[in-house]
């Protein structure tokens, strides 16, 4: 993968003035302790896993899978700001996940669930029982295409392709094939708010798109804290919010879309546990059943998708 590595979240001390004297010195010197200490934290809170290298499509081992829960315990030493609230995830239910299923767009609509997977050469459209999370319907997607996001409007299921710069159209039903658009950069997720669609492309950006020409009608960069917040993957529009999981990590945030801002940030490690992390990737796929109100969650190569709610962390 050719992306460059970027630098996140990167905190300067600043230097204290020439002329301050000794009281204002040693304050400056407090600040900038504290101020490292930030950094120190937000560098754990941001470090990738062992797998930072890897790119989506390669496969990572259960020990690098299992990192970012190892890593957990450094959020709530980072301490968020008031403004953005620590949530955690309620399990309700457990349900079983295809194995070879390399989870790219998960997407709920009316009692049924839309799945899309990536890899070139293993890509598919897939319809799920919510109840069992068996397979119900699938297509495989052309061998050259790494597929990944996936997005509803009205009939048509748009799935996004990694870095062919293509989306394709499917009728919702049939899966039949209905229209290929193209677009520039990546694709990584996708999410339709009912008036617009929202696509991540792996940076900090959310690029609004016309729902029916896939045209671009705007844009919003994510900050979190005041910094940006890079490799949005797995988007889910709710009721005016996005929902996002951040690629490599077990976290989901919630933003605003209009200001960009991170209002929410939920710690989702932990879901898999012991012999169900051997062979599974990175946390990815978060789909909301309006009707009950709850999300669904799964990864790459996860056995296993939950039901949960995201509750307040009392921790
Ligand atoms: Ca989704």
């Amino acid at each position: 993968m050719g992306r460059k590595r970027r630098t996140k979240h990167r905190l300067t001390a600043g230097r204290a003035p020439e002329a301050a004297a000794p009281s204002r010195l040693s304050r400056a010197w407090v600040a900038a302790a504290v101020l490292v200490a930030l950094a120190a934290a937000s560098v754990l809170l941001w470090r990738s896993p062992s797998a930072s290298q890897a790119s989506p499509g390669e496969p990572v081992s259960a020990a690098s899978a299992a990192a970012p829960a190892a890593a957990a315990p450094a959020v709530t030493a980072a301490a968020p700001e008031p403004d953005v609230r620590l949530r955690r995830v309620e399990v309700l239910r457990e349900l079983s996940h295809e194995r070879d299923a390399y989870t790219q767009g998960l997407v709920w609509w009316d009692g049924v669930l839309f799945e899309s997977t990536g890899r070139e050469g293993e890509s598919t459209l897939r319809r799920l029982d919510p109840r069992t999370g068996r397979v119900e319907q699938r297509i495989d997607i052309p061998p050259q295409y790494f597929g990944e996001g996936l997005a509803l409007v009205d009939r048509r299921l748009i799935m996004l392709t990694w870095r062919a710069q293509r989306a394709f159209s499917y009728d919702r039903d049939s899966f039949e094939l209905l229209d290929t658009y193209r677009y520039r950069g990546e694709g990584w997720g996708l999410c339709h708010d009912g008036e617009r669609l929202i696509m991540s492309d792996g940076s900090d950006r959310l690029t609004f798109r016309d729902p029916v020409t896939f045209e671009p009608i705007g844009e919003q960069r994510v900050r979190l804290r005041g910094q940006p917040l890079h490799e949005l993957n797995e988007l889910e529009c709710v009721e005016g919010a996005v929902y996002a999981n951040v690629w490599q990590t077990d976290f989901i945030v919630r933003i605003d879309p209009e200001s960009g801002r991170v209002t929410d940030y939920i710690d989702a490690a932990g879901l898999l546990q012991g012999p169900d992390l051997l062979g599974a990737e990175v946390l990815n796929g978060i789909a909301w059943d309006p009707e009950a109100d709850t999300f669904y969650i799964t990864g790459k190569w996860w056995p296993k998708m939950f039901e949960v709610r995201f509750v307040e962390d009392g921790r």
